[in-house]
């Protein structure tokens, strides 16, 4: 005989701003309740655990992205734009733009980057210990400012309209949620904001370098049809900003509100990449991507009926003490965060990682050597976004070396 256990449920809604504010209890909550939960409010079910959140991104066949990984069934429901070839596709549709991504934004492909990404993050962290002395705001004059200046260039896009990638970015990650405020607030300016991404994505607008370049290259040499690079470029634009702006933030601030880390980083400036992979298991800055079953899956003695949404809940498996212990909780350089989904994992497991990485360890490689010491020089606040962890602001108050 089994028992039948029934399902357990939460009204709760993980986009309302109370939960977006601080979503670590909302988390914890989600994770005693059971390996799914079902969230009335959404009529979805949703993994918080390691252990069910890891397997679901494995298992591509079972959870598909090509319904779309936002709330939005595309079985049912049109975008609001033309679906990504990567994120929203599955084999065997997926795999060709993935391994033109995956060979240009690759660690062989970016070592020609590392030289000037190290002198451009020195020039930055130089100019704003000269401009703004020891307090600034981390967000807005580093987090920002870097991705900013080294990734268009990278991608090979002109200068004009830069202003608009972060504003598309955020948009496209609330437009993953539900259509609540935070979509609606961008709904008035995403028309403009679409026409110029896309425009960025021709051949003739990009540069005769470039990650842009690589792809319509690819295109050239049939790796890809002519008609799917530009919306290769487009995932590159999409994905590429704000996720490492807040992926920076993430780290800044795991240093400023944990000093004892940045006395480890400064006696050991080997640990900046680890450090940042730490940040990212610790705040995960995409904090929640859907997937769709493809058949009837049974999880913890439930059925998750075909066609059925799950929101799988990154930030949440990632301080999962089952997986991470006791102090998951805790920002701490002398973890091994290898295994964390904050970049996901399996087949759809973020083909930008390696630019991210790059570029946290250049900004963080200057700073330690220009920085004794950075501390918070007043209350950080947070950004709201569908899918994203962030902050808005982030006064700090550093100690120049
Ligand atoms: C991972 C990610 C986020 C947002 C957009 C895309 C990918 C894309 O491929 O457009």
């Amino acid at each position: 005989m089994t028992l039948a256990v029934s399902l357990p449920t939460s009204d709760a809604d993980p986009f309302g701003h109370a939960v977006l504010e601080d979503p670590i209890p909302f988390h914890a909550a989600l994770r005693a309740a059971g390996p799914v939960v079902h969230l009335t409010r959404y009529d979805v079910h949703a993994f918080a655990r390691y252990e069910q959140v890891h397997a679901a991104l494995r298992d591509w066949q079972g959870f598909q992205s090509a319904a779309g990984v936002g709330l939005a069934n595309f079985r049912v429901e049109k975008p609001w734009r033309p679906p990504s070839l990567l994120l929203e596709a599955d084999p065997p549709h997926h795999d060709a733009p993935r391994r033109v991504l995956q060979k240009i934004l690759g660690p062989r492909a970016l070592r020609k980057l590392r030289e000037g990404w190290t002198a451009d993050a020195e020039a930055l962290v130089e100019e704003v210990l000269t401009e703004h002395g020891p307090e600034f705001d981390a967000v807005t004059r580093l987090a920002e400012v870097f991705p900013l200046r080294v990734f268009p260039d990278a991608v090979g896009i002109p200068a004009a309209g830069r202003e608009n990638l972060l504003p598309y970015g955020d948009h496209l990650f609330n437009a993953f949620g539900p259509p609540n405020d935070l979509v609606e607030k961008g709904a008035s300016r995403i028309g403009e904001l679409s026409a110029w991404t896309n425009a960025q994505c021709a051949r003739d607008v990009l540069a005769p370098a470039g990650f842009g370049a690589d792809i319509w290259a690819a295109a050239d040499r049939g790796e890809i049809t002519r008609e799917q690079a530009p919306l290769v470029v487009r995932s590159l634009l999409s994905a590429g900003v704000d996720t490492t702006v807040h992926g920076l933030s993430a780290v800044l601030y795991a240093f400023a509100s944990n000093p004892d880390q940045w006395v480890r980083l400064r006696a050991e400036p080997g640990a900046a990449r680890v450090a940042f992979d730490e940040a990212v298991r610790w705040e995960s800055p995409v904090q929640t991507f859907f997937r769709t079953t493809t058949r009837d899956i049974e999880v913890g003695g439930h059925v998750i009926p075909d066609g059925h949404k799950v929101l799988l809940f990154l930030g949440a498996a990632n301080r999962d003490p089952e997986r991470w212990g006791s102090r998951a909780d805790e920002f701490d350089l002398g973890r091994d965060p290898s295994g964390h989904v904050g970049f996901g994992m399996g087949l759809h497991q973020c083909v930008g990682q390696h630019v991210a990485r790059l570029e946290a360890e250049s900004l963080l490689t200057a700073l330690a050597r220009r920085v004794a010491a950075i501390d918070l020089a007043g209350p950080a606040v947070r950004h709201h976004n569908n899918t994203l962890r962030a902050w808005e602001s982030m006064p700090v108050r550093v100690t120049p070396a």
